[in-house]
């Protein structure tokens, strides 16, 4: 087994109460096996990017842990079930999203996982989460490049 290492995961949800399921995979998040939330986002509301549907709200939370990759991706899809998702089409909107952006340093391409997230650095409602929790993984030229997007933070709880 190797050491505990550190990932992110981008969360997003665009149902029902938004603000309460994102804060529920938050708090979901830290309970998986070997894992501990280190650091979590503010929450922010987002236009939604190549989807349709009202705004998203989303987060970054930043993950110790001693799962593997593909094992921590299958608890992201546990707790997306929990929270009741369907998917009647792609980027269709959907209570609850977590996506794998980074784990450690690895490149993962397989067929059920690709890590880093293919399309984490075109969009503002990851970028903007993940450089206020990890600035040193984020480029100001890559900010630069999506501040075009509507996002904007939401007060604290
Ligand atoms: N998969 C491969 N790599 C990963 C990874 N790094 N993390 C596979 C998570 N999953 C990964 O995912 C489809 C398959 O991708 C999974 O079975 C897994 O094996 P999905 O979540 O079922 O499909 P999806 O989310 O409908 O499609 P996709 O392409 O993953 O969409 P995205 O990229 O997740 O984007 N706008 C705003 N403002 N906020 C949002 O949160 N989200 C999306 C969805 C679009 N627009 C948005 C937002
Ligand atoms: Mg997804």
């Amino acid at each position: 087994m190797r050491e505990p290492v550190i990932a992110y995961v981008g969360i997003g949800a665009n149902l029902g109460d938004a603000v309460a399921t994102v804060r529920g995979a938050i708090e979901r998040l830290g309970s998986l096996p070997q894992s501990h939330v280190m650091k979590a986002s503010s929450l922010y509301r987002t236009a939604p990017h190549d989807a349709q549907g009202p705004d998203f709200v989303n987060a970054v939370a930043q993950l110790q842990t001693g799962l593997e990759a593909d094992e921590l991706l299958a608890h992201l899809q546990e707790i997306e079930q929990e929270a009741g998702r369907e998917r009647p089409y792609r980027n269709a909107p959907r209570t609850l999203d977590l996506d794998l952006l980074l784990y450690a340093a690895d490149r993962i391409d397989g067929a059920k996982l690709t890590v880093p997230h293919p399309r984490m650095r075109e969009r503002a409602f990851v970028l903007v989460p993940l450089s206020e929790i990890a600035p040193q993984e984020v480029t100001a030229a890559q900010l630069a490049a999506v501040s075009g997007q509507r996002i904007e933070a939401l007060p604290p709880a």
